[in-house]
């Protein structure tokens, strides 16, 4: 991303988990930065961050901040970017937000570049970022998708902590710690901090991310549903969800069952999955190779493998997909989103 024009870029949840990567990502992808504005709470302000051998002061998220900005990736949670977004938009900030606030909107392109760069083009100042275990499923889906076409899906994910962020990081490592030394462990972030009863997730795996809606699955499962079908601009494909918390600090991981519209070959599917862009085929069983959260964790790419055909519907096929819902899940999935968007402007 070299000899380009540089852009002034705003992140802002600079200090949480996601926002952390995101800053690390721009330096390490070189992107043309002329200006870069670091945002978080007013805890957080006057605290230096390192970029490119340089001290940036944390400054606290404003209405005012976006002046002069070009790209604002938003990663403070959803109430901030719904207070915060429109002041940015206003300011002629093309805003990617990593929050569930806009992401149903009509007008807001929903985005995996590896799916549906297309849209992204049309935005109208926010493009929002899916959520991470959406983005990582269709990436992968994607080229079964264009080839076959997609009956139904049904997934169940094993979710790591950083995804609540880095106060339930804290709270998986302190709880271990406890139990290897005896100690009652205490629970007061997952499964929801706001809601008022929590659950150990050290040695644990907890059926519920994000709150309950109404019809039994939780928000994070609907997220799932709702982005998928609106990410393939398809509303036909029927998707149902499982979300579990697991005790592992990053990385997403999926069992994810698929039945296609048309017969397929095994060895067709492989190769499909080998040659899609962002998605790595890890499908040795006679090695006992397959994707693990551990071989994932700071690389960008999606993961798939256990790729097997359903033992009773002829159009069914299994898989395991794993990615770091840190990178792909959330900051690399925006930061990627900015650079196509810069490429496209050439
Ligand atoms: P986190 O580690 O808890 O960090 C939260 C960030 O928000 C911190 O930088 C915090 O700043 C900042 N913040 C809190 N209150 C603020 C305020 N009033 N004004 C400005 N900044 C404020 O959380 P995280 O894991 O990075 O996630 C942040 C958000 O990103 C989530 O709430 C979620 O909406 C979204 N997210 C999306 C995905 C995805 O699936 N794409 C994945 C993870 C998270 P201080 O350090 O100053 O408190
Ligand atoms: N509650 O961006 O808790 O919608 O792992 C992502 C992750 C919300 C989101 C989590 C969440 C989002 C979580």
């Amino acid at each position: 991303m070299e000899n380009q024009t540089k852009v002034n870029v705003a992140v802002v949840g600079a200090t949480g988990a996601v926002g952390q990567q995101m800053v690390s990502l721009l330096e390490e992808r070189n992107f043309p930065i002329a200006q870069l504005k670091l945002l978080a709470s007013g805890r957080s302000a006057g605290k230096t961050v390192r970029f490119k051998g340089q001290d940036i002061t944390i400054e606290e998220a404003k209405p005012e901040s976006f002046a002069g900005v070009d790209f604002a990736l938003f990663s403070a949670g959803g109430a901030i970017s719904k207070e915060l977004v429109p002041h940015a938009v206003a300011h002629g900030a093309v805003v990617i937000d990593n929050t569930s606030a806009f992401r149903m909107e009509p007008d807001v392109p929903l985005v995996v570049p590896e799916v549906n760069m297309h849209a992204a083009l049309q935005h109208k100042g926010i493009i929002a970022n899916p959520n991470c275990s959406t983005i990582q499923m269709v990436a992968a889906l994607k080229p079964l998708y264009d080839r076959y076409g997609i009956d139904r899906v049904i997934v169940s994910t094993y979710q790591a902590v950083s995804g609540a962020g880095a106060s339930a990081i804290q709270e998986l490592l302190t709880q271990s710690a406890d139990v290897l030394a005896g100690k009652q462990p205490e629970a007061k972030i997952l499964p929801v901090s706001k809601l008022p009863v929590h659950h150990q997730i050290a040695f644990n795996a907890i059926p519920q991310i994000d709150v309950f809606t109404d019809n039994g699955f939780t928000f994070e499962e609907m997220k799932m549903v709702n982005e998928t079908k609106k990410i393939f601009g398809d509303d036909s494909i029927q998707v149902a969800a499982t979300c579990v918390r697991i005790p592992v600090v990053s990385g997403h991981s999926e069992s994810v069952y698929v039945e296609l519209k048309e017969e397929y070959q095994l060895e067709d599917v492989k190769a499909l999955l080998a040659d899609a862009p962002g998605v790595v085929l890890v499908d040795s069983p006679e090695e006992q190779r397959y994707p693990l959260a551990t071989d994932a964790v700071g690389k960008l790419d999606v993961f798939v493998g256990r790729v097997r055909r359903d033992l009773n519907h002829p159009r069914g096929l299994h898989m395991w997909i794993v990615s770091d819902n840190l990178l792909k899940g959330a900051a690399w999935n925006t930061v990627q989103i900015a650079e196509e968007l810069l490429k496209a402007r050439q």
